[in-house]
């Protein structure tokens, strides 16, 4: 079907569309029919954003096409949004299935700009985008190598509508002896930050709830039962992600005030701090706000007595960054660790990551692979056989072995390339479609400079013995979250997980082995 011809032909339909702030807006409404090939016979369009920000909604129409009585249409339109270094800064495939937009959103932003409505569930693509001053190209192409015609139309509008996050969370007890069983059927309400209403889940087998809102500061709330109290989490639902949030954890109406006891520990060391000041607020996450009782860590720990319930712990001392924990008052059967751990402060490009968890599985270990020193393809890979980089800029400072954690390790200077962070489930290395690494309740924090800049927690629901966590870029800091799981079973090879995206290969980061020592 491609004759040289033909591909010339279909080169010259690419348009260019210059776009400047003192255009009227409606010179932006064009759409162009197309037949798209492959590689080269792709779709192209070229354009220009003045000095202002403007949002355009751009559309590949193939299958609708049909509904017109167009033969030949291309089955599946892929768009892609590229920036002025071809970088991609959007792609869709299927309109439906936008991280950032219900189909709802979109079909009302369609219907605004003009366009005619896709119906549900089809392969026409769609992207809405808010784009400063700069250079753009769009492309269209067809999924599977496709090929046909299909309909490219661009829409300016006045403003991208609300983008939305998912939120995936867990309602659980913290009464029983067998702490955080779910809570099945209980109805979670969800508000923002001026207090009102924008959604409700029930939750499922295991306590498990989901719910798509819109990004933004998020309270979610268990209004309380004939059984537990109430209690509630602030949260951030981010734009296009699904967000997994700590469990929710519950107390019994039938308890009475609780003790909350433990010690704060430094993160790098491991050793008991004394003199820090914990301030407990009522609920999870919350980091201002009016204070529910407060006390000073010893030696020895720290404790106090709060009505029974949810709280934040604001933990700080000078030197250490301060820090935000979750803990539980409830009568008797106390949780057996509330022990919070500290960071010193690290300097401005400096970088820490913390991992705790639960009391199973007994050993989770932090693996961290990046650009090594000397030869540019050489990646060290740090964990608990190999506790530093060859330069000893990336440093596994803490391994744990008896639950909890922390298992630490802290980066003081970073080389170009891909810097990876994972958590291996030591404990159930040998085993197959286990869910002990997703339940284990592991939380991730990454400390840079004085703040904390970035928290995971394991994602529940999920089977393998690999958690990879994110991706640090060596040159920007700049952090992008993985969350895959995979299966590993030996440790050395916590190096190259199946992973989308791209991601650099790591045939390498084997060649670095020093401090070796026998693990149990
Ligand atoms: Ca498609
Ligand atoms: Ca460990």
């Amino acid at each position: 079907m491609s004759s040289p011809s033909c591909r010339s032909a279909w080169r010259l339909l690419a348009v260019l569309l210059v776009l400047t702030s003192s255009l009227p807006a409606q010179l932006v409404n064009t759409s162009v029919r197309v037949r798209v090939g492959t590689g080269d016979d792709t779709l192209i369009t070229g354009f220009v954003v003045g000095a202002q920000p403007r949002t355009f909604l751009f559309r590949a129409v193939g299958p609708t096409l049909a509904s017109f009585g167009v033969g030949g249409v291309l089955a599946d339109p892929i768009l892609t949004l590229f920036g002025s270094n071809r970088n991609v800064i959007a792609t869709n495939n299927d309109w439906g299935t936008n991280p950032s937009y219900s189909a709802a959103t979109i079909s009302a932003s369609m219907a605004s700009a003009g366009a005619f409505a896709l119906p549900a569930g089809s392969r026409d693509a769609v992207l809405i985008a808010t784009l400063p001053s700069g250079a753009y190209t769009v492309q269209v192409t067809g999924a599977n190598n496709g090929t046909g015609v299909a309909l490219f139309e661009a829409y300016e509008i006045a403003a991208a509508p609300v983008a939305s996050g998912t939120i995936r969370g867990r309602l659980a007890t913290a009464t029983s002896s067998a702490p955080e069983v779910g809570i099945f059927g209980a109805e979670m309400v969800f508000r923002n930050a001026a207090g009102a209403e924008i959604g409700r889940s029930t939750t499922r087998v295991f306590g498990l709830f989901d719910a798509t809102l819109p990004a933004g500061a998020v309270r979610v709330e268990f209004p309380g039962s004939p059984a537990f109290v109430p209690a509630f989490q602030l949260v951030t639902v981010v734009a296009g992600v699904t967000t997994e949030l700590p469990p929710l954890l519950v107390v019994s109406r039938a308890s009475g005030p609780g003790t909350i006891r433990g010690q704060v520990t430094n993160a790098v060391s491991g050793s008991t701090l004394s003199g820090a000041t914990l301030r407990f607020r009522e609920g999870s996450g919350v980091q201002t706000g009016s204070v529910a009782g407060t006390t000073t860590a010893s030696a020895n720990g720290f404790t106090i007595t709060l009505s029974p319930g949810t709280y934040t712990a604001e933990v700080s001392l000078t030197g250490y960054i301060t820090s935000f924990f979750t803990v539980i008052a409830r009568e008797g059967n106390e949780p057996v660790n509330q022990n919070l751990t500290l960071s010193p402060v690290l300097g401005a490009n400096q970088i820490r990551i913390v991992l705790t968890w639960g009391s199973t599985p007994e050993d989770l270990d932090a693996h961290l692979t990046g650009p090594d020193a000397g030869i540019s393809i050489a990646r060290f890979h740090v964990y608990y056989d190999a506790p530093s980089d060859s330069a000893n800029t990336a440093k596994l400072d803490l391994d744990d072995r008896a639950s909890f954690g922390p298992e630490t390790i802290t980066i003081t200077s970073f080389r170009p390339g891909v810097y990876r962070y994972s958590v291996h489930d030591y404990t159930n290395s040998r085993a197959t479609l286990s869910t002990a690494l997703s339940s284990s309740g592991a939380q991730v924090v990454v400390f840079r400079g004085s703040a904390e800049v970035a928290r995971f927690t394991a994602p529940t629901g999920r089977t393998g013995t690999l958690w990879t966590v994110f991706e640090i870029d060596g040159t920007t800091l700049a952090l992008t979250p993985r969350n895959e799981f995979s299966d590993v079973s030996i440790p050395r090879s916590v190096t190259a997980p199946p992973l989308e995206g791209g991601v650099v290969p790591e045939t390498n980061a084997e060649i670095l082995r020093i401090g070796r020592k026998p693990k149990r």
